[in-house]
């Protein structure tokens, strides 16, 4: 598939519906701004990038983001079960899906900036739509692997994979119009768990999802635990990779400006070696930098949590050390 560094398509989604908190629809601006498009292109990549992704015309009303259905016709969203926004967040994922699919197509290397996780809807399904045997690396202290049943919160931004899965109460409308269940529970590796609901424990131990939580970071190491996990997924090194990178993975300290931090987390060096650990194998097809919020925190964690999103997708686009 891709060799070396060809054409990074950025995507911003500005979008923040699949969870509680403002601020996280600013990320995408917020990286763009810090330079990240000038720094891929020193990188050797052709970088693609038609400014962020226009969601704002969707005519549901987002309680987040006040004024944004000005004199436009607006609709209610109601909760569908424990569902928050539910029209809301499938109409945007439905909308950037196929800006990333068209990337994908086109033979650009989609990079998405989130906005919040829930997006990942729309990215593993775009790259799945061009790539149909490629694999997953989820980066994240969370599963988010919530049904709309088990969910506590009700915000969809935990429960992507389960609709990725096609697990058991997912196949519902409106998300059931356009989301093909597309992996299947050996298709993903998660890296960094360690704040899962009970009940998202026993999903993934009965799918048997091969999950390395920061216990194995701890025990085995950074180093070991991306070789066993791309041995799981990608045992001949032939399957096309797509990394969902959440920065909640990385501890508190490194990037806090984040709607759901959870201490222990991993190191600046442990995030970044994944990212070059997957960069090395010269799969990577897809790339997702998702949950920065640059309006939670002061500036110091503001100004670092952004400038790892930065540092972070150009680890997993090829930088080096030396
Ligand atoms: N598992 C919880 C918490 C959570 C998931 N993802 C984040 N937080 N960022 C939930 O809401 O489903
Ligand atoms: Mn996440
Ligand atoms: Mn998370």
């Amino acid at each position: 598939f891709l060799k070396g560094p060809g054409t990074v398509a950025v995507v911003g989604c500005p979008f923040s519906g699949g969870q509680g908190k403002s601020g996280v629809d600013l990320g995408p601006n917020a990286l763009v701004e810090r330079g990240l498009l000038s720094q891929l292109s020193e990188l050797g990549w052709n970088v693609h990038y038609e400014g962020p992704a226009e969601f704002d015309d969707i005519p549901y009303i987002n309680p987040n983001q006040p004024g944004a259905s000005n004199g436009r016709e607006v609709l209610p969203d109601p909760d569908i079960g424990k569902m928050k926004k539910p029209r809301l967040v499938s109409a945007v994922n439905q909308r950037a899906m196929g800006i990333i699919r068209d990337h994908a197509m086109e033979g650009r290397l989609p990079l998405t900036l989130g906005g919040d996780h829930s997006l990942a809807m729309a990215t593993v399904s775009g790259i799945k739509a061009k790539y149909p045997d490629a694999c997953v690396v989820w980066v994240d202290a969370h599963a988010d692997i919530n049904t709309p049943a088990t969910s506590d919160s009700g915000n969809i931004h935990g429960m992507p994979i389960s609709f990725l899965l096609g697990l058991p109460g997912t196949d519902v409308a409106p998300f059931s119009d356009w989301i093909k269940p597309c992996l299947k529970p050996s298709d993903i590796v998660y890296i960094g768990l360690r704040d899962l609901d009970v009940e998202e424990k026993k999903i993934l131990r009965d799918l048997g999802i091969k999950c390395f939580t920061m216990h194995e970071v701890d025990r085995l190491g950074v180093g070991e635990v991306v070789k066993k996990a791309l041995k799981h997924v990608n045992p001949k090194g032939e399957r096309p990779v797509h990394l969902s990178f959440d920065v909640d993975a990385c501890d508190p300290s490194v990037a806090g400006s984040t709607g759901t931090p959870v201490r222990g987390g991993l190191t600046f060096r442990e995030a970044h070696y994944i990212c070059e650990a997957i960069a090395e194998t010269g799969c990577l097809v897809g790339l997702d930098i998702m949950e920065v919020n640059p309006a939670l925190g002061d500036d110091k964690s503001v100004n670092e949590t952004v400038a790892v999103g930065c540092s972070l997708a150009r680890a997993a686009l090829g930088e080096t050390l030396l």
